[in-house]
């Protein structure tokens, strides 16, 4: 799609490919502007790598970056100045690993790799999940970085505990891969939610809630307000209607939709990305400001997205 300019809506974009692709792979797509993400994942998918691959990669790329303050290193910390991550991590054969809680660990998209494929379980939490990630060879590392701390130093003037629409630099990346296999995976994480309470767990590592992948149908990722996005199981939601045979462009604008029964509605942002089979997309939110960032054959692309209201 290079020559549309760097900006175009989403329906744009869909009657773009369908006239001109019958499926669309490889391909990434990945919440906000997370360009190098993407990038890195497609790296892995033009050489004919697996999607889960590309999308534990991509995943990796703002967590150790310190200026993304919403992932990994450089995350804003909880009210007592915790940085704490959740991730999770799902395959084409419906395996899924997650951490919740995780401290001091630069990669927790890929301790959750590991505890998909190293453990029966599905979830490791807080002291556990440092343990095992330690056993796993991961270093334990400070993420608090010193502008983390002076933005921590700021908000315990007034305490106020306000998740505030789109201005958190809101990076936390959900990330879906479709390989040329066809196979689909995805990956997402994040410190959540900045001054958060101390053990507070967003969406992001819920199964279902902030990620989902059924190699049968498609892969939804969402972020925003965690809080909203589990209560609306928002990323299984939409793999659902996708299976029902909504485009996921729809999908999404449906899951969107459904967020305006919470009481708070005027006061949150959701996002949310999906991709199916064929690899259409589609991304939609709560409000304006949401973005999403593409990369096909044809380039990188960033997705203005729709919004309800
Ligand atoms: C959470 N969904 O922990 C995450 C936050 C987020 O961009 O998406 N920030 O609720």
């Amino acid at each position: 799609a290079i020559g549309m300019g760097s900006l175009t809506s989403l329906d744009q974009l869909s009657e773009w490919f369908s006239a001109f692709a019958k499926i669309r792979k490889p391909l990434v797509i990945a919440t906000w502007n997370n360009k190098k993400a993407v990038e890195t994942a497609w790296d892995v998918l033009k050489s004919g790598g697996r999607a889960l691959d590309a999308v534990e990669a991509g995943a990796r790329i703002p967590e150790s970056d310190p200026e993304d303050t919403s992932v990994g290193y450089g995350g804003f910390p909880d009210r007592d100045g915790f940085v704490t991550l959740d991730a999770c991590i799902m395959d084409e054969l419906g395996n899924a690993g997650s951490v919740v809680f995780l401290e001091k660990i630069m990669h927790p998209i890929s301790v959750a790799r590991r505890v998909m494929e190293k453990t029966p379980h599905v979830i490791l939490a807080g002291a556990g999940a440092h343990q095992f990630a330690i056993e796993q060879g991961f270093k334990e590392e400070n993420l608090l970085t010193e502008k983390a701390q002076k933005a921590l130093d700021a908000w315990r003037i007034k305490s106020e505990y306000k998740p505030k629409i789109n201005v958190e630099r809101h990076d936390t990346i959900g990330i879906l891969g479709l390989d040329q296999n066809g196979d689909l995976s995805g990956a997402c994480t994040t410190s959540g939610l900045a001054f958060k309470m101390r053990g507070r767990v967003g969406d992001s590592p819920i199964i279902g809630a902030g990620l989902y992948v059924d190699n049968e149908v498609g892969a939804a990722t969402a972020t925003g307000l965690g809080e909203a996005v589990i209560k609306k199981v928002g990323s299984f939601s939409i793999v659902e209607m996708m299976r029902q045979g909504m485009h996921p462009e729809k999908a999404c604008k449906a899951a969107a939709k459904r967020l305006l029964t919470i009481k708070s509605k005027d006061e949150f942002q959701v996002g949310y990305i999906a991709v199916n089979k064929k690899g259409e997309l589609g991304a939609w939110a709560l409000r304006p400001g949401f973005e999403a960032a593409v990369i096909t054959q044809d380039g990188f692309q960033l997705i203005k997205a729709n919004s309800i209201f």
